[in-house]
């Protein structure tokens, strides 16, 4: 562990959920830091400066010190190793074992919901047929109940009374399906607990996507869906 240099810059963009991690982290870790908030429109993290940053031209990006890291996985990881207190990975072999394993799950979250979020953008459309989507809606349903699940009948968060890296990385892809129209009670009332338990941490309202702050999600119909 070395001492946090001065201010550590991140690059953002307004509402993506993996930027989101790295700065609920950060905040949850008392690590002053700057956000540069790019807009995705601009393709300025295309430019060759970034790409130098980062190849792949995705966000976060984290400039800490003499290094640079990008995914966000490995950004919140490496606070975690950087900043061990408060700890997002708890000391139990129980805990932490749980704790990673839930984490790596979130890349489901991701994948079994990336269809929805595009119709629900409007990125995707039904052209005549409704089914793609209310099978990408239905998968979204089938995802949340797995997390209901992991919640299991104790604990205020996914590892115990404690919050940890699990609920740091799965928020954030749970907010965006809320800012799209998802309502949590209807199906996943544990989940909705938690998501307005993570909505009160000062760390979650600190990063709020600042675009969020400023207009209005959409209703996609997600809870329209039969099952
Ligand atoms: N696996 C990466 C994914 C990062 C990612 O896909 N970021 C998106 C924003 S949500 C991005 O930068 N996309 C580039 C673009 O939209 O051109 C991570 O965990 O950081």
């Amino acid at each position: 562990m070395s001492e946090t240099p001065v201010k550590p810059l991140i690059y953002c963009f307004s509402g993506s959920p993996f930027v989101w991690r790295a700065l609920i982290a950060l905040q949850e870790k008392g690590i002053g830091y700057e956000a540069k908030w790019i807009s995705r429109m601009s393709g300025e993290h295309r430019s060759p400066e970034m790409l130098a940053l980062n190849p792949r031209g995705r966000l976060p990006i984290l400039r800490y010190g003499d290094v640079t890291l990008y995914e966000s996985m490995a950004i919140c990881l490496f606070l975690e190793l950087e900043h061990p207190e408060p700890p997002l990975i708890p000391r139990s072999t129980a805990g932490r074992a749980r704790t990673l394993v839930l984490a790596s799950e979130a890349s489901y979250l991701e994948s079994e919901t990336d269809d929805a979020i595009l119709f629900a953008l409007g990125a995707k459309t039904d052209d005549g047929d409704p089914e793609p989507r209310k099978a990408a809606f239905r998968k979204v349903h089938t995802e949340m109940a797995r997390w209901e699940i992991h919640l299991g009948d104790g604990g205020d968060y996914f590892v115990g009374d404690d919050l940890s890296l699990a609920d740091v990385v799965v928020f954030p892809g749970v907010a965006f399906l809320v800012r799209t129209g998802l309502t949590l009670s209807k199906r996943t009332p544990r989940l909705a607990a938690w998501y307005e338990r993570m909505v009160e941490r000062p760390s979650v309202r600190a990063s709020w996507p600042p675009h969020w702050l400023q207009s209005e999600g959409v209703d996609a119909g997600y809870d329209k869906i039969s099952l």
